[in-house]
């Protein structure tokens, strides 16, 4: 329960942190974070000073940290509709050519797995020691319920060392 409620506090600070750019057309939720302000996104350990592809601040994964800071929400708490798509777009730098890691979208309820998904960097990512766009898409079940808890994140399954920086999530309906 403690759980559940910390989860909610860090929902509802969600949406109104300042790191985070959130803009909204007809059809599309979009949230981004530059990793500047982090007090809203969970599992933020990983986020600290350091070579950045904006500001000073990105997420730094290596052979102890395995996953980035996650953007949690329900499906219901981003809109009364149910998204049919998930657009993630993130910057990626790595100490070594295709990284073995991917952005993962991993979908619950009550800690029950509704859906998970992984896109590896692998094929986008080639070149070691350069900032890398990388784009992805989920698409959706029409099945999702608005108490299903949304997960977007970065496993760093091999722990490489990897940077992250500027996430931008985007909800289509
Ligand atoms: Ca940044």
């Amino acid at each position: 329960m403690k759980k559940f409620i910390f989860i909610s506090i860090i929902s509802a600070l969600l949406i109104s942190c300042g790191g985070e750019k959130k803009g909204n057309k007809a059809n599309v939720i979009s949230v981004g974070q530059d990793l500047e302000c982090v007090d809203c996104w969970a599992n933020t350990s990983s986020v600290v000073k350091t070579m950045a592809h904006s500001g000073e601040f990105a997420c730094k994964l290596d052979s102890v940290a395995e996953y980035s800071t996650t953007f949690q929400k329900t499906i219901g708490g981003i809109s009364s509709k149910i998204p049919k798509k998930i657009n993630v777009s993130l910057w990626v730098n790595s100490t070594q050519p295709s990284p073995d890691a991917s952005i993962v979208l991993d979908i619950n309820n009550n800690g029950k797995s509704v859906l998970w998904l992984a896109n590896s960097f692998k094929d986008v990512v080639k070149n070691e020691k350069e900032w890398t766009e990388f784009k992805s898409s989920f698409k959706l079940p029409p099945t999702l319920k608005p108490e299903d808890l949304v997960k977007i994140y970065v496993w760093n399954n091999k722990k490489l060392n990897l940077f992250i920086d500027d996430i931008n999530i985007e909800f289509e309906y």
